[in-house]
């Protein structure tokens, strides 16, 4: 299997058969995949609802979560071994689709605010996948300002911010600078690129 980064977390090689990120502990449940886990967040806390309502758009919603992860999420991926060298073929194409999902995802937001119609899991799972994506050198641009007017609505969402604050927080911690679309949550002495 290849590794892309070591130690792995003891509990993340526990629970994971895979060894990836992310897992989730709670009380005696212990589950991987992020699919696997915001279905039992939804069963867990199922007011607000975070599926659409409708069976087409539910399905929708979770096609564009399972792209996130396994379309997008995997040209970010390709880029984290070649942080060293940008200019490597396969680094400028996993930019370029960066770049065209990015703009298959301003598309989707011609006549809605999120990405399923309603705040849901796809607009969570794409934020997230996106970010990673900006911090290695694939950031969505003016090109699609639709998507950029998304993350900041997403950005100012205040269960985001408890989220991203924590690991805006780390990121600094590390000396490491933020995109600047986290500005508005970063601690003092931040630095940013963008
Ligand atoms: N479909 C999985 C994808 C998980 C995934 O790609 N995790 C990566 C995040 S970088 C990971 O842990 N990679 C380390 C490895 O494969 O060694 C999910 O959504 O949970």
């Amino acid at each position: 299997m290849k590794r892309l980064y070591d130690p792995k977390h003891p509990e993340v090689v526990r629970i994971n058969p895979k060894q990836q990120v992310p897992v989730l502990i709670h009380g005696d449940l212990d589950i991987f995949d992020s699919t696997q886990i915001f279905e039992y967040l939804e069963d867990l806390k199922p007011d607000p609802a975070l599926w659409p309502a409708g069976i087409g758009d539910r399905s929708r919603a979770r096609l564009l979560e399972h792209k996130s992860d396994e379309v997008f999420f995997p040209y970010v991926i390709r880029l984290m071994g070649l942080q060293a060298t940008p200019d490597d073929p396969v680094a400028i194409a996993a930019r370029a689709e960066a770049a065209r999902y990015y703009r298959e995802m301003e598309e989707l937001l011609a006549d809605r605010a999120f990405l399923a119609g309603p705040y849901s899991f796809a607009d969570i799972a794409f934020f997230m996948a996106q970010l990673f994506g900006a911090r290695i050198g694939a950031p969505m641009t003016e090109v699609t300002p639709r998507l950029r007017q998304w993350r900041d609505w997403m950005t100012a969402r205040p269960a985001v911010r408890r989220v991203v604050g924590p690991m805006a927080a780390y990121i600094v911690a590390q000396g490491r600078p933020l995109p600047d679309f986290l500005s508005t949550l970063a601690p003092p002495g931040s630095t940013f690129f963008g």
